[in-house]
């Protein structure tokens, strides 16, 4: 296992304009419960740095977390889920307006890791987002999350098969889990690389 990411909380917020200036940001999405603020926790080898729940919603602002030392500038985004299956369409919208304009707004933002529940996914809401971060030019990079959940005599088909929808190649996918720790030593290194280039 490599080093934990040193981040630390910096501050939450429900719009970009109430944040401080950043250097370089780089936000992590996906769909509600997809395990988002898990692997800022699994990143930083903390059990409670971000709020998790079984319950999709745990994350309902936007959270920074920023690398060391203090006021370095280069923060990793926590953000509120998309859409689960059963969400009200005011918790849809309500995405839409704080995540869109954030990933809109922030001069400051790189990149976008974009989470796929190995599982599940992709979804059409997965699918519609990766349209529309073509949309605005943002990079990403895709990483299939809880992939001890996917059992391992079904791995390489699973992973065909969600490489196949997501129209891309199989290096393009990292997997990981934060329960087992699979692929997070490599997300830390492409994290840090990311920062230092
Ligand atoms: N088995 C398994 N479960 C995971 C993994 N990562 C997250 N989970 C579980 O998935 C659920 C959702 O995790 P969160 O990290 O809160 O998901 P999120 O994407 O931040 O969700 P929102 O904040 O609602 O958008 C929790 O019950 C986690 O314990 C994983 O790698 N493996
Ligand atoms: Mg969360």
């Amino acid at each position: 296992m490599s080093n934990p990411l040193p981040i630390r909380f910096l501050q939450s917020a429900s719009r970009h304009d109430q944040l401080p200036n950043s250097i370089l940001e780089l936000a992590i999405v996906g769909r509600s419960n997809v395990g988002k603020s898990s692997l800022i926790n699994a990143l930083a080898h903390r059990k409670k740095l971000a709020k998790t729940s079984k319950t999709p919603g745990a994350t309902q602002l936007i959270n920074v977390y920023e690398f060391d030392p203090e006021g370095s500038g280069s923060w990793l985004v926590d953000l509120p889920g998309y859409g689960f299956a059963k969400a009200p369409k005011s918790e849809m919208d309500r995405w839409k307006q704080m995540i869109e304009e954030y990933l809109m707004q922030s001069d400051t933002l790189g990149a976008v890791i974009l989470l796929i529940d190995s599982a599940v996914g992709p979804t059409s809401l997965d699918l519609q987002t990766i349209e529309w971060l073509d949309h605005i030019d943002l990079p990403y990079r895709f990483v299939a999350t809880k992939e001890d959940k996917v059992r391992p005599s079904k791995r390489g088909a699973r992973k065909n098969d969600l490489v196949k929808k997501l129209g891309t190649k199989k290096e393009d996918v990292l997997w990981v889990s934060a329960n087992t720790g699979t692929g997070i030593s490599e997300l830390r290194s492409e994290i840090i690389e990311f920062f230092s280039t």
